[in-house]
Parts: C-alpha cells; sequence; structure tokens
C-alpha cells in the first residue's frame, strides 16, 4: 500500500499558502486527501461546495491530489480513508502551540497516524484565510494572495465595482 496523507483544513477560501503546502506535500506522498471540514458551528464565507470547488479547481494539475470533505473528528475521517499521516503548515511560532495540542490529541486518539508539519514558504509566511477575507472585504487586491479563481469568487462575495 502506498503512503496516503491527508491535508486538513477550513480553506475558507484556499490561498497560495495552502497550494503551496499541498503541492508540496504530493512530492512526498503517494496521495494527498485535501480535506474541508464541515464545521456547523463556523460561519464560513464559502460554503462547503464552493470551497471543494475552489479546490478541485486549483489542484487539476495535481494528479495524485483528491479533495473531499469531512465531518467529526479527524482522526476518524483519516483512518476511514486508510491514510496514515496528517500534513500540517506552520506559519510562525504562533501556530505552534495549537498544532502540538492538536497532533498531541490525535496522536492519543490513534497512534498509528503522524502528524508531518511543513514550514511555510517565506513568501506566504503572513498569509492566511482571514488575512485574504479581510483585504478582499475592503476591496483591495488580493491578486498576490490566492489564485485567480479564488480572485474572481471573492470579487463577486465582496461585490467588487466592475
Ligand atoms: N503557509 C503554510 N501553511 C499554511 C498557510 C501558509 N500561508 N496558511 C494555512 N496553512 C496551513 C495551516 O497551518 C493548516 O495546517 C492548513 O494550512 C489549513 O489551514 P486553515 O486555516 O484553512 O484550516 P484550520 O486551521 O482552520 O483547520 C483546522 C482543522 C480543520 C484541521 C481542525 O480544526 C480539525 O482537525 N478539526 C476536526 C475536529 C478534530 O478532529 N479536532 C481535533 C481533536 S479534538
Amino acid at each position: 500500500m502506498g503512503s496516503i496523507a491527508v491535508c486538513p483544513g477550513s480553506f475558507d477560501p484556499v490561498t497560495l499558502g495552502h497550494l503551496d503546502i499541498i503541492t508540496r506535500g504530493a512530492k512526498v506522498f503517494d496521495k494527498v486527501i485535501v480535506a474541508v471540514l464541515n464545521n456547523r458551528n463556523k460561519s464560513p464565507l464559502f460554503t462547503v461546495e464552493e470551497r471543494l470547488d475552489l479546490l478541485r479547481q486549483t489542484t487539476s494539475d495535481l494528479k495524485n491530489v483528491e479533495v473531499d470533505s469531512f465531518d467529526g473528528l479527524l482522526i476518524d475521517y483519516v483512518k476511514n480513508k486508510n491514510a496514515n499521516a496528517i500534513i500540517k503548515g506552520l506559519r510562525a511560532v504562533s501556530d505552534f502551540e495549537y498544532e502540538l495540542q492538536m497532533a498531541s490529541i490525535n496522536r492519543n486518539l490513534n497512534e498509528d497516524v503522524e502528524t508531518f508539519f511543513m514550514m511555510t514558504n517565506n513568501k506566504y509566511s503572513y498569509l492566511s484565510s482571514s488575512i485574504v477575507k479581510e483585504v478582499a472585504k475592503y476591496h483591495a487586491p488580493v491578486s498576490d494572495l490566492v489564485p485567480g479563481i479564488v480572485e474572481e469568487a471573492l470579487k463577486k462575495k465582496f461585490n467588487f465595482p466592475a
């Protein structure tokens, strides 16, 4: 069996920082499943279907990448998919504490699944979906932060003038 990794997140919406992690992960693992959390407690800008669609379009050239959504615990989803790894990106020290907690609880729940951390590309170290939404909300340019189709989707959501 090949190595299968799950790359989980909210992806609301997918950014160039996410795509960098997905692309690099796809070079290391035989298959990468990008998994969008369907979190009913949060009020996202994009629906799960919209987020899946944007991810599918922006990863279509990566042949060993699959896009899916999940509910509930990540570790259960990982086992259902017969995956053995979780891929996470680390931007700053501030990410570390939360990610350490997540990796520890996930290991506690299933010690056969390993979490792998990839350091952010310096170009994207400041980038998050929240920052992108904040910038787009005030109609400032996001073309350096997200793929073209995501930029178009943001312009529609925030009613950019034509
Ligand atoms: N550079 C590098 N990495 C980046 C960048 C960047 N610029 N931007 C984002 N990333 C990484 C993040 O560090 C993260 O690893 C991934 O990309 C996704 O990021 P987001 O912001 O879209 O997603 P999050 O952080 O909101 O996702 C959180 C999860 C969905 C992974 C988490 O909440 C989860 O696993 N939930 C399921 C419930 C569960 O199992 N909980 C744990 C046990 S209680």
